[in-house]
C-alpha cells in the first residue's frame, strides 16, 4: 500500500513536470485525482485490508491526497502565469524599432498660387471678396455691358443652368456686387472658381480666377500700370520685363493686355512664346462708365481700372508646367513636387 501511493507520487511529479500548460495539468488531475482516477482505485483497496491496517492506510491515502492537489495547484498558478507573461511579450510594441511615416498633405498649386497673388495685393491695400459661382445673367453678363447679341453669350461658351442663371464665366460678377453694395472708394480682389463650356489641351471646363477693381476718384491708367507691374515684379521676379498692349473689353475702355517677358527664353523667342519673346498674363483696362450706370456710381465722379488673371496659366509659367490638365488629375507624383 505504502508503496503503491509513493509510485503513484513519483508518477504524478514526474508527469506534472513535463506538463506544458493548464490543460496538461487538468489532464493528469483527472488522471490521478479524478472520480475514476488512480486514487481512487487505490482508496477503493482499503476495503480489503483489516481493520488494523485501514486507519494508516487512510491517513497515508488522505497525506498522498493533500500533497498531490497542492502539487496541481502549484503547477496550474505556474504555466498559467508563464502563459500570460508569453501573451504578453508577443504582443509587445517595441518602442525602439523605427516609425512609419505618416501621409502628409500638400497644398495644390493652384491654392498656393491663388493665395501668393493674394498677398500681393493685400500689402497693396486690397481687400478680398467673394461670390455666388451660380450666378444670374444680369450680373454676369448686363451689368458687364455685355449686351444680349455679345458672341461670349453664346451657349458654346456658357453653362446656363437656366434661361436667365449661369456658372459664371468670370468673377467680374463679384466685383458688380461689390460695387452695388458699397460707394467708392473699392479696392477689392475677387479670386474664384469660373465655368467656361471649353475643353482641350489648353482648356477646361473649370479654371480659377483672380480679379481686381479699384475705384475711386481721380483713378488713372497710370495707377493701372503702377499696380499691376508691381504685382507682377512681385510674383515672377523684380527684373522681368512687362508691356501693354491695346486690347478690348466690353467691360473696360480702353483695354489692354499685359505680356511679360518669356520665362523660358527670356525674350530671345522659343516655342513656348511662339517666337515673339512675350507671354500673355494679364487683361485689363478703365471700367467703361456704362458699367458705373448699373451699379449706381457717378461716372462724373469716378474712375477706376479693372483686372483678371487666369490662376492655372500663372502657375504653369512659375513652375514651368506644360500641360493644364496636370492640375486637374489628382496624381500624387505630380502634387508632391510641390
Ligand atoms: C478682365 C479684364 C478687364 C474686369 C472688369 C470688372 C468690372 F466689374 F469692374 F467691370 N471686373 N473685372 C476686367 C477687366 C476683367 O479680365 C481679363
Amino acid at each position: 500500500m505504502r508503496q503503491q501511493l509513493d509510485d503513484l507520487l513519483s508518477a504524478a511529479s514526474e508527469r506534472l513536470a513535463a506538463a506544458r500548460n493548464v490543460a496538461d495539468v487538468e489532464d493528469l488531475r483527472v488522471e490521478f485525482l479524478g472520480r475514476k482516477g488512480k486514487l481512487t482505485g487505490i482508496l477503493k483497496g482499503l476495503g480489503r485490508l483489516s481493520p488494523a491496517e485501514r486507519p494508516l492506510a487512510g491517513k497515508l491515502t488522505n497525506e498522498v491526497k493533500e500533497t498531490l492537489t497542492g502539487k496541481f495547484d502549484e503547477y496550474r498558478q505556474r504555466l498559467a502565469t508563464a502563459s500570460r507573461a508569453a501573451d504578453l511579450a508577443a504582443g509587445a510594441v517595441d518602442v525602439t524599432l523605427p516609425g512609419r511615416r505618416a501621409f502628409g498633405g500638400h497644398t495644390h498649386p493652384v491654392t498656393t498660387v491663388i493665395g501668393d497673388i493674394t498677398d500681393i495685393f493685400v500689402r497693396l491695400g486690397f481687400a478680398v471678396a467673394r461670390g455666388p459661382e451660380v450666378e444670374l445673367d444680369y450680373y454676369n453678363f448686363e451689368a458687364l455691358n455685355i449686351p444680349a447679341d455679345h458672341p461670349a453669350r453664346q451657349m458654346q461658351d456658357t453653362f446656363y443652368i437656366a434661361d436667365d442663371v449661369v456658372l459664371r464665366t468670370h468673377t467680374s460678377p463679384v466685383q458688380v456686387r461689390v460695387m452695388e453694395k458699397q460707394p467708392p472708394p473699392v479696392a477689392v480682389i475677387v479670386p474664384g472658381k469660373v465655368y467656361r463650356c471649353d475643353s482641350d489641351l489648353t482648356h477646361t471646363p473649370m479654371f480659377h480666377q483672380v480679379e481686381g477693381l479699384l475705384v475711386d476718384d481721380n483713378v488713372t491708367f497710370a495707377d493701372l500700370k503702377g499696380v499691376l507691374s508691381t504685382f507682377l515684379h512681385e510674383f515672377f521676379s523684380p527684373e522681368i520685363g512687362v508691356r501693354f498692349r491695346p486690347s478690348y473689353f466690353p467691360f473696360t475702355e480702353p483695354s489692354a493686355e499685359v505680356d511679360i517677358a518669356c520665362v523660358i527664353c527670356g525674350g530671345r523667342g522659343c516655342r513656348v512664346c511662339s517666337e515673339t519673346g512675350w507671354l500673355e498674363v494679364l487683361g485689363c483696362g478703365m471700367v467703361d462708365p456704362a458699367v458705373y450706370g448699373f451699379v449706381g456710381y457717378d461716372p462724373e465722379k469716378v474712375t477706376g481700372f479693372a483686372f483678371g488673371m487666369g490662376v492655372e496659366r500663372l502657375a504653369m509659367l512659375r513652375y514651368g508646367i506644360d500641360d493644364l490638365r496636370l492640375f486637374f488629375a489628382n496624381d500624387l507624383r505630380f502634387l508632391e513636387q510641390f
